[in-house]
């Protein structure tokens, strides 16, 4: 029987959700809350019995500790189930995140250094190895990987886990491709004798399976990506997780794997001429709201300066008003006004 694995990561938890907000509004806070609950369907249903998250579980180092309190519980309660969890913690959580509340649960392990774990499921044995975000990666990974002492442990089925970009993964609107930095992992450098890598750090949903020179990788190397859209460099992705089947062989196992894709809020570029006239303004504007999915994030961009009327509208309650309560509004444009956003506090 094979294992099912859900794999998530880059949750970014904690961005835009002050503890006590002092404007009634739709938050990305609240969003990204959302959609990592729905990320974690096939595991709360029992589709999956081992939850890997790849890294970045918070959006920063240092997090309040209700916001830790909240997050843990959860994946507590999870593995209180009969769930295996399994963290490798991301660039945001070096240092400042509380993970000692984590590490004591019997289910919940923490690759809070280069270590392996092995877990019985469905009558095989799955090795998990992996480290946490490691800056210098390229030079290091040789080390980091022994390091994990996956050469020493015997299982059926193995998997590497780690939080880095690797040669080839793309990110952003133009498929910014890395290369050779000093961060990037080399293709050739990916192991064999794991059923697949998982990886966070990228936000774009993606699986390699060969380097920039085109030789096959050893293991495929998969990134779910962050579970919601945490930038507008992010607006034309699918978001959502990857749900894996592992099974035995000689070489350390075989994957196959299925997207889940996830319910994610649009986000929109409109570009408006903001014109001389402030009320021909609104009622563009307005106009041009009714048009978008009510859910969207708007990127309003002007294109010139406005005048001062138009600009007092932008920074005012009058361009609130002028949305759907469910629609969050950004304004930039060129110029001495620089960037503003709205909603805000
Ligand atoms: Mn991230």
């Amino acid at each position: 029987m094979p294992v099912r694995v859900l794999f998530l990561s880059d949750t970014h938890l904690g961005l835009d959700l002050p503890s006590r907000p002092r404007i009634e509004r739709r938050r990305r806070g609240d969003d990204l809350f959302e959609t990592f609950e729905r990320a974690l369907a096939p595991a709360v249903s029992g589709e999956a019995s081992i939850v890997v998250h790849g890294g970045d579980l918070f959006y920063r180092s240092r997090i309040p500790a209700w916001l830790a309190e909240r997050v843990f519980s959860r994946l507590a309660e999870l593995a209180d189930q009969g769930l295996d969890l399994f963290w490798i913690p991301g660039n945001h959580e070096r240092s400042g995140v509380p993970r000692g509340l984590l590490l004591t649960h019997p289910r919940i392990r923490v690759f809070d250094r280069p270590r392996t774990f092995v877990v019985r499921r469905d009558g095989l044995d799955l090795a998990l190895s992996g480290f946490p975000f490691a800056p210098d990666v390229r030079t290091s990974f040789p080390a980091l990987l022994a390091a994990t002492g996956h050469a020493d442990v015997e299982a059926d089925v193995r998997l590497l886990c780690f939080h880095q970009a690797v040669e080839g993964a793309r990110v952003g609107p133009v498929g910014y491709t890395f290369r050779d930095g000093a961060d990037v992992v080399r293709g050739r450098d990916v192991p064999a004798g794991f059923a697949a890598v998982l990886s966070g750090h990228i936000h774009r949903a993606q699986v390699l399976d060969r380097d920039l020179a085109g030789r096959p990788l050893a293991a495929p190397v998969l990134f779910a990506g962050s579970t919601d859209r945490t930038s507008f460099a992010e607006r034309n992705e699918p978001k959502g997780t990857f749900l894996l089947e592992l099974e035995r062989n000689a070489r350390g196992g075989i994957a196959s794997w299925e997207f889940r894709e996830l319910p994610v809020r649009p986000m929109v570029d409109l570009e408006l001429d903001p014109g001389d006239d402030a009320v021909s303004f609104v009622a563009r504007l307005s106009a041009a709201f009714s048009r978008l999915d009510p859910a969207s994030l708007v990127r309003l961009r002007l294109s010139r300066e406005p005048s001062s009327a138009v600009a007092e509208l932008l920074g005012a309650e009058a361009l609130r008003l002028s949305a759907p309560p469910t629609m969050t509004v950004s304004v930039a444009w060129r110029g001495a006004f620089g960037r503003r956003e709205l909603p805000k506090e």
